[in-house]
């Protein structure tokens, strides 16, 4: 069985340690949220992080994310600091034990959606994300230089469409949702700040972008080799470029040249089903057979693609309950659990397979008790995925077993 996760965003997180057992995870994923992004996170602080998750029988499994600062992506300014930094935190983490570390080498945002309360035909609510709302920020709020070249006209009608059936209100939470940061984005942003971080990458194009993910990798990657650590790299989310900045891992072939272009049991990837999914030339199962061994955390949620009133997919989608939508939720964990049957045959110490449920709708109570949970990492709709995918691996690992 792959090992049971859950995200815990730390003290203040309203979904406590106490509810997680109850879910029945064993491991927390969590990151250091209150140091500041770029600075080394020293090891007093790691070890009392992990002293009051095991104070609750959990166990710290994954750092998620271990944030890469801004400066390392466009190679500019401070980075050789930040870098420096990001290797003894590494080593700091691996001192506690601590093994898998996350992050993601996304531009500006971490994850992007449009709305993230869409209501579903069962009455619970989603994130979505709508590429006619997210074109309406981009050319009417935003009025980003350049993102006229992008739309065609039918598309840009549209979002002028939408944006004038906006209240002002709706116009605010849509540039909130986009720009204030998600759970775990280490920035937020105002829309001026916003303008002028997008500059920074004029001169930063998917190949610039890659180079720099390469060179980030080069040093810290034969680190946390020699401390016994391993990084796992989360996708794109949405998996293709977005306000015109450059996207460098969104697709299988990205996932291969990253992990050629250092050959390490430290490189390897996050597999998240819900941000690969998205696209239909992404096959989830197939990936998961050829890139499995390099798979050191997963997340598993699913994506239903969404088509525009013309009847084409133009990007958008919404999360769909855990077993339901795009994602061919059985095999993939079928895949998965043929994975760490191997690595256990053949005695890998990396055999735990961390996995956690990426999100969950707002459900039950978490619609009504006014409690803040933050968007996608409710308790209930949580609950509710783990609980479906820990019956789905338990049937099938009995029948592998042949019980
Ligand atoms: C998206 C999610 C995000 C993710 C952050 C990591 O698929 O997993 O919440 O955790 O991008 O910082
Ligand atoms: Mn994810």
């Amino acid at each position: 069985m792959l090992e049971q996760t859950w995200r815990w965003f730390g003290p203040n997180d309203p979904v406590s340690l106490n509810d997680v057992r109850q879910a029945g995870a064993t491991g927390i994923v969590t990151a250091l949220h209150h140091i500041p992004n770029g600075d080394v996170w020293p090891v007093d602080e790691i070890q009392l992080r992990k002293t009051t998750i095991e104070n609750h029988q959990l166990s710290w499994s994954v750092v998620e994310s271990l944030p890469v600062h801004e400066a390392i992506k466009t190679r500019t300014a401070d980075f050789q600091r930040y870098i420096d930094n990001y290797k003894q935190s590494i080593v700091n983490l691996a001192q506690a034990g601590i093994d898998t570390i996350c992050y993601n080498f996304m531009p500006v945002l971490d994850w992007t959606r449009t709305d993230l309360d869409f209501p579903m035909p069962d009455g619970s609510t989603g994130l979505r994300f709508d590429a006619t709302e997210f074109a309406a920020f981009e050319l009417y709020i935003l009025q980003r230089p350049g993102a006229v070249h992008l739309y065609t006209d039918d598309q840009k009608q549209q979002a002028k469409t939408k944006l004038d059936s906006m209240t002002k209100e709706q116009v605010n939470r849509l540039t909130r949702t986009i720009i204030a940061g998600l759970p775990g984005s280490e920035e937020t942003y105002t829309v001026e700040q916003f303008r002028s971080v997008l500059d920074e990458y004029k001169a930063v194009d998917d190949q610039a972008l890659r180079q720099h993910l390469y060179a980030f990798l080069r040093e810290v990657v034969p680190v946390a080799e020699s401390v016994g650590a391993r990084l796992a790299i989360h996708p794109d989310d949405p998996p293709y470029p977005i306000l015109g900045l450059p996207r460098i891992m969104s697709t299988e072939a990205d996932a291969h040249t990253l992990l050629a272009s250092i050959d390490s049991p430290a490189n390897g990837l996050c597999f998240c089903t819900g941000s690969y999914g998205v696209r239909p030339d992404n096959d989830l199962v197939g990936m998961v057979n050829r890139l499995g061994a390099k798979i050191h955390f997963i997340h598993l949620r699913s994506t239903e693609r969404t088509r525009r009133f013309d009847g084409v997919l133009d990007g958008s989608f919404q999360e769909a309950n855990h077993l339901e939508g795009d994602v061919p939720m059985v095999s993939v964990m079928d895949g998965l659990l043929a994975e760490q049957q191997r690595r256990q045959k053949e005695g890998l110490v990396d055999f735990r397979m961390p996995f956690r449920p990426d999100h969950g709708h707002r459900m039950l109570d978490d619609l009504t008790s006014g409690k803040h949970t933050n968007p996608g990492y409710t308790a209930i709709g949580r609950l509710r995925g783990l609980a479906e995918l820990r019956g789905l691996m338990s049937g099938l690992s009995c029948r592998k077993a042949a019980c």
